[in-house]
């Protein structure tokens, strides 16, 4: 019960409509905040709550600035586009780099910039050194890059170096396992129609989302992306999304439903934003974009 003050003090006191709103509230957890305020009890959560629309929309609710880092500037990577949120109004953000596969650059997988830094992350799309690097090269030149991002580029301020993930397709989806695989404080990796020589991945502890394609000549399905989810730890959070009717090249232009899934992956892992668990458990059912989909529910980190 709620002590009155005593009668004729000259304070003003809420009426007894608000104390029982706010007494509603705090019971039932929902804050009086306006529609960009945090959760309190989740000081990673970035942006307002999600919906099927916001996360398969063109755009996120973040206005993106971006910068070019020239590889002159570097070493271990060939320099890329760091695209951030343009405020800085709303603290830092998880960040991620993403290479390019084979005989690719980053204009190949530059949609993913701004897409995913419109939903509150900081993302670097990076050239590697030649565009002949192999997998394993690939996944040192990612870290190389987010080592880069959070300790010398103009936006360090804005990236919390303790919530990062990679990307990359093809060779570069190879090489986000290596780079998973070597730097297990990773939150996320997501995989896009990878090529690896090495087809397990048992020591890979990072979350991980593998995207195939059916219609991949390149890096078929059954010996790429289907072994390297299925030997993943079992004990790991992990999800395989088989797109339907698409190629080894379906990544290298706009998808919605790689950037609902990857945002979704990101969002639960490297903001531990719980929000976004609905779009990924239960497990997405196969449609008119989705050949198959498989993994674990509920997430366990
Ligand atoms: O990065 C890729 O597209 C890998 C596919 C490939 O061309 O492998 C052949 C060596
Ligand atoms: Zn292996």
């Amino acid at each position: 019960m709620l002590k009155q003050a005593p009668t004729g003090t000259p304070h003003r006191r809420p009426g007894r409509l608000a104390v029982a709103a706010a007494t509603i509230a705090a019971v039932v957890g929902l804050t009086l905040d306006g529609p960009g305020a945090h959760a309190a009890d989740n000081p990673y959560e970035r942006g307002p709550a999600p919906t099927e629309a916001s996360i398969e929309a063109a755009r996120g609710p973040y206005a993106v600035s971006q910068t070019t880092v020239s590889s002159l500037s570097v070493t271990g990577f060939g320099g890329g586009t760091i695209y951030y949120p343009t405020s800085t109004a709303d603290g830092t953000f998880g960040a991620i780099t993403v290479s390019p596969g084979y005989t690719g650059t980053q204009s190949s997988i530059s949609w993913l910039g701004p897409r995913l830094a419109s939903q509150g992350f900081v993302v670097f799309t990076i050239d590697t050194l030649t565009t002949l690097d192999q997998p394993d090269s690939r996944g040192r030149q990612l870290l190389a890059a987010l080592d880069y991002l959070t300790q010398s580029s103009s936006v360090r301020s804005r990236v919390d170096g303790s919530r990062l993930g990679v990307m990359g397709h093809s060779m570069g989806g190879g090489g986000s396992l290596e780079a998973a695989k070597s730097r297990p404080s990773l939150q996320a990796a997501i995989p896009l129609t990878p090529w690896n020589l090495d087809k397990t991945w048992p020591e890979v502890v990072t979350p991980t989302l593998v995207f195939g394609a059916d219609g991949d000549t390149i890096a078929p399905v059954a010996t790429h992306a289907e072994p390297f989810y299925s030997t993943l730890p079992s004990s790991l959070d992990r999800a395989y999304l088989e797109l339907n009717n698409a190629t080894h090249f379906t990544p290298n232009s706009s998808n919605t439903t790689i950037a609902k899934y990857s945002i979704s992956w990101l969002k639960r892992f490297i903001d531990n934003d719980t929000r976004y668990e609905q779009f990924l458990c239960p497990l997405p059912q196969p449609g008119p974009t989705i050949e198959e989909y498989r993994g674990n529910c509920p997430h366990t980190s």
